[in-house]
């Protein structure tokens, strides 16, 4: 059996490359199916080739994973690329959503704020919404080139998934970091037919970075299990200087008298929005969790 890496995957069809380069079309055995497995781009496989050259070979094992997402679906990612632009506009609540599920996971967060030349500002908003959230923000722009050259410094020794709203510049930021030329959402004027979205998840190692480039979305709910509340305001790094300070234990740092959190907001330390949105989520989980048996 060969070890390669899943590259890309569409309709049950996945490509795996091995560390030559080398790329094999594959399809995953019935079992996995039965163990409720869905191989995904990130995944280390262990692959019989097909025989011929039309004849697809098989995924026969999954090696153990770093980390598996559902959306994007994506595994044995370190670093969740957050990127986001003046426009389309920035979905702070979606951002929020985000990284709460990569804090979960145990990994890195970096948001990126493309599009730079159109709202040199954004940059400064976002940096005030996400200080303490140990997610480092940088301004960039795609298209106009400045600071896409620190990319790889801030990449480097990662496996990052580029994730966020459709439209931000993904895909055409990857382009401009490895030089290569994906599909992007520019209007193809020779052939007009329109919005080139990306649609599937894909795996460029290029240049010793390791990048995957994935589908937009707008929809995004944190989880489909259901957590006990009080875990979530683990996922934000900000409140970790206040711990144990509140006069409740445990304080969910909503509305509860002497809590040391939201005095922190009301002190400036904390931005108020990014604590609503907190609220927001937490009133969510809540729900869900009232709600877990039936
Ligand atoms: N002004 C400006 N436009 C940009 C920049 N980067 C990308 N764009 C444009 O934004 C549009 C969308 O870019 P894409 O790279 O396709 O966006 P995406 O995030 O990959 O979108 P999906 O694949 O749908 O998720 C295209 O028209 C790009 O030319 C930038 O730095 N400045
Ligand atoms: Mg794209
Ligand atoms: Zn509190």
């Amino acid at each position: 059996m060969r070890e390669g890496i899943l590259v890309r995957g569409r309709g049950g069809i996945y490509t795996a490359r091995e560390a030559d380069g080398a790329e094999y079309t594959l399809r995953a055995k019935k079992k996995f199916r039965r163990q409720r497995l869905t191989p995904l781009v990130g995944d280390r496989v262990l692959f019989t080739p097909g025989q011929g050259e039309d004849e697809h070979g098989w995924v026969e094992e999954i090696l153990p994973r770093v980390s598996a997402f559902v959306r994007p679906p994506a595994a044995n990612v370190t670093m969740m690329v957050i990127v986001t632009a003046p426009e389309p506009e920035p979905d702070y609540l979606l951002i929020d959503r985000m990284l709460v599920t990569v804090r979960r996971a145990g990994m890195k967060a970096l948001i990126l704020v493309n599009k730079r030349e159109l709202d040199p500002k954004l940059e400064e908003i976002m940096t005030r919404q996400y200080r303490g959230a140990e997610a480092a923000v940088f301004g960039l722009s795609a298209l106009g080139g400045e600071g896409v050259d620190r990319l790889p410094g801030l990449l480097k020794g990662e496996t990052a998934c580029f994730s966020g709203q459709s439209g931000v510049g993904k895909s055409t930021l990857i382009n401009a970091l490895l030089d290569i030329n994906t599909e992007t959402g520019e209007i193809s004027r020779k052939i007009a037919r329109g919005k080139n979205t990306t649609r599937h998840v894909e795996l460029f190692t290029l240049k010793s970075l390791s990048v995957m480039d994935t589908p937009g979305f707008s929809l995004f709910t944190i989880s489909d299990e259901t957590e006990d509340p009080v875990k979530l305001r683990e996922y934000y790094p900000e409140f970790r200087p206040y711990l144990g300070l509140c006069r409740f234990d445990p304080c969910y740092h909503d509305r509860e008298p002497g809590c040391r959190v939201t005095q922190a907001v009301r002190e400036g330390d904390i931005d108020p929005d990014r604590h609503e949105r907190y609220t927001r989520l937490l009133m969510e989980q809540r729900e869900r969790w009232r709600n877990r048996y039936d």
